[in-house]
């Protein structure tokens, strides 16, 4: 089981020399726009607003970190996340979709205390070509990931192993590193912090 102790707001920054010191473990949250990565930090963080949600697409635009302090198996951990904004905002700008990339490629490249990236796929929807180009570049760049189908809730409970397995072959992954979730139903929560806890420190992927 998690505690969690505490989690903060710490800093916006869309570019290098604003990120926050320090020598934190981090972990970022990519996706589709409106995939839910905030919805999945307030989960995560068991916070309803620590990140803004919205209905509207594209409603992350910087790269937000957050501090958070929790306890698992009676240890404890300090842990930074990172909330980065969406790929694939139909509604923007050629000029602003350049630079939210390059925003976001810069972290993810050059950020060395990201010790995971968190790829989420929305569980209905399956893995969009942005999601699979988003997955190669994370594994040519040599990044730890782990990837969590989210708004399980959307599918009935029958429907959610099977949707899984199709899920897994679209992406050519074993079933076991796609791990469900929700944060209406806080499905998951335990099982993405215990897969992300585990990885620290360790050479070996998700
Ligand atoms: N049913 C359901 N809806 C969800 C879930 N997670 C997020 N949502 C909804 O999806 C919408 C987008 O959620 P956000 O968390 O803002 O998504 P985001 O990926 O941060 O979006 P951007 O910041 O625009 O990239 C909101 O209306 C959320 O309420 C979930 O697990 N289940
Ligand atoms: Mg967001």
């Amino acid at each position: 089981m998690i505690k969690i102790l505490d989690a903060r707001f710490v800093v916006t920054a869309v570019e290098p020399k604003g990120y926050p010191a320090g020598h934190t473990a981090e972990v970022a949250f990519v996706g589709r726009s409106n995939v839910g990565k905030s919805s999945m930090i307030n989960a995560l963080t068991q916070r309803k607003k620590l990140v803004r949600v919205s209905n509207t697409p594209g409603r992350t635009r910087t790269l937000n970190f957050f501090d958070v302090d929790l306890e698992r198996d009676g240890q404890r951990h300090q842990v930074r996340l990172c909330d980065l904004p969406g790929y694939g905002f139909a509604k923007a700008s050629k000029a602003d979709k350049a630079q939210w990339e390059e925003m976001i490629t810069t972290y993810l490249e050059k950020r060395h205390r990201l010790e995971a990236v968190v790829s989420i796929i929305d569980a209905e929807v399956g893995p969009t070509p942005d999601d699979l180009a988003t997955l190669d570049y994370l594994q040519a760049h040599n990044r730890r990931i782990l990837v969590v189908a989210t708004k399980m809730d959307r599918l009935n409970k029958a429907r959610r192993k099977p949707r899984l397995v199709e899920l897994s072959k679209a992406m050519d992954l074993p079933l076991e590193v796609i791990l469900p979730f929700s944060a209406t139903e806080k499905l998951g929560v335990d099982e993405v912090w215990g897969a992300l806890l585990g990885t620290f420190g360790k050479a070996t992927r998700v």
